[in-house]
C-alpha cells in the first residue's frame, strides 16, 4: 500500500463556538483556538477540522452559510484564519475546514438572486418545483429537522428543496455553474494552505428529488470524481465525507484511492446501534457489544488494503461516548480510557471530538428551552404533536440531542469553565467543577495522557498503522478483544466493557505467552495465562513475544 501522510495521523475536531472564547462574548472564536495551540501540539494531534467558520445567520450554528470566502464575525477575521493556519503550521498541525455545499443559508446572495424571478441567472442554482394541483409540495421529502423538505417562496409561486432547516436551501448539482463556483472557491482555501475538508453530508450530492433518491444517487460519484480532478488533485490533502447510508462496499467506492475522490468517510454503522432500527435517535436503545464488534469488524476487514478507515465516537451531532458506551460514574475515566484504546488500536485515522480527551459527558438540561440545537427543539415539537410524552422526549434528548456535544469546552473549575468571562451562547454542563482540563492534568490517571501516549504510540508502532484486524472471541457479551498482524509481529488489544470482574478464556494460541504492555488503564501485564482476569472497564494493548 501506498504509504500517505495521513495514515498515521490522529485529527482533533473543534466545534469553534464551544471551543473557547477570546473576547468574552460568550462564543467560542478563532483567537480562542490560537490561544489553545500548545495544549493541542501537547496532545499530539496532527489535523484540526474546525466545523464551519464562515459567515453565516448561523440558524444550524454555521451548518448554513451565507459567504464562503469570509470568517463570521463572532468567530473573527480572514486575517485570523491566516494565523491560525500559519500558528499551526508552525506546530505541525495542519487545518481542514467544514466544507458544507450540498446546501447553503438562504441569506447567500445567490439564493437572494434566485428567489428575485423564475428567469433570474441564478435560479437554478437551487432545486425549484411547481405545486400539486392543490397547492401541496411536490412530493413527501422529509427535512433533516422536521416537516417537509419543500417550502413555498410566495413571490414566485415555486417550492425550494431544503434537506435541512428551510433556511439551508439545497444547491442544484445538476447545475455545471454550481459546480464550478463550489470548486474555485475549494481552491481558494486550498491556496491559502488549509490541508483539506471535512465533507458535510457529501452523499446527497447525486439526488434525485423527484425520485426521492437523495444519498447515494447515480450522479455521485462522477461529481465526486470531477471535484477531485479540479481541486485535489496534484495536492497533498486529506478529505473525510460524512456518510450516514455508506456501506463497506460503498465506503471503498469513495476511498480507494484508484478512483480518486476523497481520502475517507465516516461511516455511521457503529453509531446507530443506540438509536431506534425505524423511530431513530429519539427513540434510543441501549447497544449490543456483540453487533458493535462486528460492525466495527466488518468496517475493518472489509476496507483493508483497499480503502480507508476513519475511526471515531464522538462529533458535534453525536452524545458523548462516555455516556453511551462508557460509565459516567466511578468509573469514568477508566472506562473513558477504554473507549480510547478500542478506537485507536484499530487500522484508520482516529478522530478525537472536543472534550473527549478529558472524558466529558453528556449534559441534562431540566427545560427544554435551555437547549439551542436547531434539531433538536424542532424534533420536540414534531413528535410531541406524534403523541411522544414530554419525559419520553427529555429522556431521549438526554441522550441523544446535538447540544450533549456543544456545552462548551471546560477548561477550568471556574465560574463559566474557562470557557469565557460571560454567560455563554448554551449553558456549560453544570459537572464542569469535577471534569475540565484542569483537574485531569492535576491527576497521576490523566486520560488527556492516555490520548498523548496512544498518539505516540501510533507514530512509533507501524502495526497499528497497517497492522492487519482479527476479531476474537466474537461472541464475548463483554469484552472487546482482538489482535493486529503485521509482518512477524502480533498486537493484543483487550477492552472489557462490563462493570464488574470478568474472566474469559484465551483462544488456545495465545495462552501462557510473554508479551509487553504498550499501553493499559490498570496493571501492565508481562505475561498471559490460560484466562484473562479483567477489573472492571479494563483494556490494555501488548505485543506477544
Ligand atoms: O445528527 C444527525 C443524525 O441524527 C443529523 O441531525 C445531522 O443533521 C446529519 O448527521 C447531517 O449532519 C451534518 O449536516 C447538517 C448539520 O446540521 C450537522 O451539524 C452536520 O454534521 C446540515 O448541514
Ligand atoms: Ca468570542
Amino acid at each position: 500500500m501506498k504509504r500517505l501522510w495521513w495514515h498515521d495521523a490522529v485529527v482533533y475536531q473543534i466545534y469553534p463556538r464551544s471551543f473557547m472564547d477570546s473576547n468574552n462574548d460568550g462564543i467560542g472564536d478563532i483567537p480562542g483556538i490560537i490561544s489553545k495551540l500548545d495544549y493541542l501540539a501537547e496532545l499530539g494531534v496532527d489535523v484540526l477540522w474546525l466545523s464551519p467558520v464562515f459567515k453565516s445567520p448561523m440558524d444550524d450554528n454555521g451548518y448554513d452559510i451565507s459567504d464562503y470566502d469570509d470568517i463570521a464575525p463572532e468567530f473573527g477575521t480572514l486575517a485570523d484564519m491566516d494565523r491560525l493556519i500559519e500558528q499551526a503550521g508552525q506546530r505541525g498541525i495542519r487545518i481542514l475546514l467544514d466544507l458544507v455545499v450540498n446546501h447553503s443559508s438562504d441569506e447567500h446572495p445567490w439564493f437572494q438572486q434566485a428567489r428575485q424571478s423564475k428567469d433570474n441567472p441564478y435560479r437554478d442554482f437551487y432545486i425549484w418545483r411547481q405545486p400539486r394541483a392543490d397547492g401541496s409540495p411536490p412530493n413527501q421529502l422529509r427535512a433533516a429537522f422536521a416537516g417537509s423538505a419543500w417550502e413555498l417562496d410566495e413571490a414566485t409561486g415555486e417550492y425550494y428543496l431544503h434537506l435541512f432547516s428551510k433556511k439551508q436551501p439545497d444547491l442544484n448539482w445538476q447545475n455545471p455553474k454550481v459546480r464550478t463556483e463550489v470548486y474555485a472557491m475549494m481552491n481558494r482555501w486550498l491556496d491559502r494552505g488549509i490541508a483539506g475538508f471535512r465533507m458535510d453530508v457529501i452523499e446527497m450530492l447525486g439526488k434525485i428529488p423527484d425520485q426521492e433518491i437523495i444519498v447515494n444517487g447515480p450522479d455521485l460519484h462522477p461529481i465526486l470524481q470531477e471535484m477531485h480532478q479540479q481541486t485535489l488533485a496534484g495536492r497533498d490533502t486529506l478529505t473525510v465525507g460524512e456518510t450516514w447510508a455508506a456501506t463497506t462496499d460503498i465506503a471503498k467506492l469513495y476511498s480507494s484511492p484508484e478512483r480518486k475522490e476523497l481520502s475517507m468517510v465516516f461511516g455511521f454503522d457503529h453509531i446507530r446501534l443506540s438509536y431506534h432500527p425505524q423511530a431513530g435517535k429519539w427513540r434510543p436503545k441501549p447497544f449490543d457489544l456483540v453487533e458493535l464488534k462486528q460492525v466495527f469488524a466488518h468496517w475493518q476487514t472489509e476496507l483493508a488494503g483497499e480503502g480507508w478507515n476513519s475511526l471515531f465516537w464522538n462529533n458535534h451531532d453525536l452524545a458523548r461516548s462516555v455516556s453511551i458506551y462508557g460509565d459516567e460514574g466511578e468509573y469514568r475515566l477508566k472506562s473513558a480510557k477504554m473507549l480510547a484504546t478500542v478506537i485507536h488500536g484499530m487500522q484508520g485515522t482516529p478522530y478525537i471530538y472536543q472534550g473527549e480527551e478529558i472524558g466529558m459527558t453528556n449534559v441534562r438540561f431540566e427545560h427544554i428551552e435551555d437547549y439551542q440545537d436547531i434539531e433538536t427543539r424542532n424534533h420536540y415539537v414534531e413528535k410531541l404533536a406524534e403523541g411522544y410524552s414530554h419525559d419520553e422526549l427529555m429522556t431521549a434528548i438526554h441522550t441523544h440531542s446535538r447540544d450533549n456535544a456543544r456545552t462548551p469546552m471546560q477548561w477550568d473549575g471556574s465560574e463559566y469553565a474557562g470557557f469565557s468571562e460571560a454567560s455563554p451562547w448554551i449553558k456549560v454542563n453544570p459537572n464542569y467543577q469535577e471534569i475540565n482540563v484542569q483537574q485531569d492534568q492535576q491527576r497521576q490517571d490523566s486520560l488527556f495522557r492516555h490520548y498523548q501516549q496512544l498518539i505516540r504510540l501510533r507514530k512509533s508502532w507501524e502495526i497499528l498503522v497497517y497492522g492487519s484486524f482479527e476479531l476474537i472471541l466474537s461472541e464475548h457479551p463483554t469484552v472487546f478483544a482482538y489482535l493486529r498482524h503485521y509482518q512477524d509481529q502480533t498486537l493484543l488489544v483487550v477492552n472489557s466493557f462490563a462493570r464488574e470482574n470478568v474472566t474469559v478464556e484465551l483462544p488456545a494460541i495465545w495462552q501462557n505467552r510473554s508479551c509487553e504492555t504498550l499501553i493499559t488503564n490498570d496493571k501492565a501485564r508481562q505475561q498471559l495465562s490460560e484466562t484473562l482476569q479483567l477489573t472492571p472497564y479494563e483494556s490494555f494493548m501488548v505485543i506477544l513475544s
